[in-house]
């Protein structure tokens, strides 16, 4: 029979292979079964489900979803320990770029290829490594944002850094832009000392910049607190319904996620670019993300995008009132989430927040066409990008838009659409 490796043998090979894999931060958590520590998270996690601050998001509320969340071993049975990794994935806006309301901001994290698959693939080369150097099979199982893991608190007991008040994991050196992975694993494995410190120390940008006072500060456990509801990560990206009309003026031009308790915070500064992984990188127009290949066809096809790196909304929008657009722009893209309907949503609000601010002498070409697709937009199949066309004309306010709400009521019977033009007359 082989003999075990060591818990001390077993974690170099998995830290040897995080770093041979380009993960730029790892350590290791011990998972004790017993442990009080997860199930105070997890019993956080039940309580801030229970206020409604989740919002919609169904699949972080169900009970058994939840209870995994507090006992790793339901995912991995026998798991002692958890690699958790780091992957910067940081960069800078392109010049003019949140300040210019024409043109949409999407959230760094978003912008190159999905994360999902990059962290998934190198996790599971650790794997690979970890077995090879074993000499033996070593349970493991790995997860990225979509498994019922506490990644975060993970993360901190590996000694990877501690939660802001903007509750990011954030590394005192690195800041808080990269993403996570866990990799749990069925073996003792010596582990790194938990991350204890508080470092916010009295500071509170993050409270301040938030838009939409999402971020509620420390609870009396020094938990930072979030209503996800109120956040424009979760309503540009998994709420599927309307946005609702009091949040639409906040969002500006935030078409998808949000950066902005991560761009204020001090300890992001100077991290905006650094060495990461090529597949993150801003796409420019037309490109698809790196390492994503050309289906057959698709040459030729016609359909094109305006890239992510501070595109002008008005060619998003003419891109996502097209499924081809929508297909050519997403492929790849951690920004399929939202759905093409759900995009065009946000491209909507964005282009009513930018026209509201440009004055008569200012009104040229580029507002007349925006204006003309919200026009269009007016008859896309999904009554949730019709109705908030509606209430960007309603922002515009402009004779022309008033117009083309004209005949919107006997056209158009779908209750959303009507009730978004009864409050555009209403004022
Ligand atoms: C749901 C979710 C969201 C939701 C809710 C976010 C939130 N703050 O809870 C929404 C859609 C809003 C969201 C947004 C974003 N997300 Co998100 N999200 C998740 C997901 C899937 C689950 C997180 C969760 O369970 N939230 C519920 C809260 C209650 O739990 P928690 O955040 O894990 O931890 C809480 C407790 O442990 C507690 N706590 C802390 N200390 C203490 C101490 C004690 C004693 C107690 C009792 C409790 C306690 O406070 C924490 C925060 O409230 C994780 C992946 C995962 N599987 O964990 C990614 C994840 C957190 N998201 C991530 C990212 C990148 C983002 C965005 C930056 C994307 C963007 N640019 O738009 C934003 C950031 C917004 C923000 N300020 O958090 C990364 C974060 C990486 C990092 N460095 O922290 C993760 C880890 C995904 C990944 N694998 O990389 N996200
Ligand atoms: S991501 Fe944006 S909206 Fe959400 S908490 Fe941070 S600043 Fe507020
Ligand atoms: S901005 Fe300040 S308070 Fe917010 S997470 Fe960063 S250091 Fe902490």
């Amino acid at each position: 029979m082989t003999p075990r490796p060591a818990p001390d043998a077993l974690r170099s090979l998995l830290l040897e292979g995080a770093r041979v894999e380009g993960f730029e931060l790892a350590g290791i958590a011990r998972i004790d079964p017993d442990d009080p520590g997860l199930t105070r998270h997890r019993r956080f996690l039940g309580a801030w489900v229970a206020r409604g601050m989740h919002g919609e998001m169904a699949w972080l509320a169900r009970p058994e979803s939840l209870e995994r969340r507090g006992d790793p071993s339901s995912s991995l049975e026998g798991v002692r320990a958890a690699l958790v990794v780091g992957h910067l994935y940081g960069q800078d806006d392109p010049d003019g770029v949140p300040d210019d309301p024409a043109r949409g901001v999407i959230a760094r994290y978003a912008r190159g290829r999905d994360y999902h698959r990059i962290v998934q693939r190198k996790l599971e080369g650790v794997r690979r490594r970890v077995v090879e150097g074993a000499g033996r099979e070593v349970p493991m199982r790995a997860y990225v944002d979509t498994g019922p893991v506490l990644e975060r608190e993970l993360a901190r007991r590996a000694g990877l850094g501690w939660f802001g008040r903007n509750t990011m994991l954030i590394d005192p050196r690195r800041g808080s832009w990269f993403f996570l992975g866990v990799l749990l694993v069925g073996a003792e494995v010596e582990a790194d000392a938990p991350f204890e410190a508080d470092r916010c120390g009295s500071c509170r940008a993050c409270l301040d910049a938030c838009p939409t006072g999402a971020l509620l500060g420390r609870d009396e456990h020094g938990a930072p607190v979030m209503d996800a509801r109120l956040c424009i990560s979760y309503l540009t990206i998994e709420h599927r319904g309307p946005i609702p009309r009091e949040l639409r003026p906040a969002i500006g031009n935030r078409i998808y996620g949000c950066d902005i308790c991560q761009e204020v915070c001090p300890f992001n500064v100077g991290f905006g670019e650094g060495a990461r992984d090529p597949g993150y990188a801003a796409r420019g127009p037309g490109e698809r993300p790196a390492g994503v290949e050309a289906l057959p066809g698709e040459a030729d096809s016609e359909a094109t995008h305006p890239g992510t790196d501070g595109p002008p909304l008005a060619e998003l929008l003419e891109m996502a009132l097209s499924e081809a657009g929508w297909e050519a722009f997403s492929r790849g893209s951690a920004i399929r989430r939202a759905g093409r309907g759900g995009f065009a949503r946000n491209v909507c609000v964005a282009i009513g927040n930018w026209l509201a601010t440009v004055d008569e002498p200012a009104w040229g070409a580029t507002e007349d066409a925006a204006v003309a697709l919200l026009v269009r937009a007016l008859a896309d199949p999904e009554p949730l990008v019709r109705g908030h066309a509606v209430w960007a004309l309603g922002r515009v306010g402009s004779p022309e838009a008033r117009k083309a709400l004209v005949g919107v009521g006997t056209r158009d019977d779908d209750p959303f659409v009507l009730n978004e033009l009864g409050a555009v007359a209403s004022g």
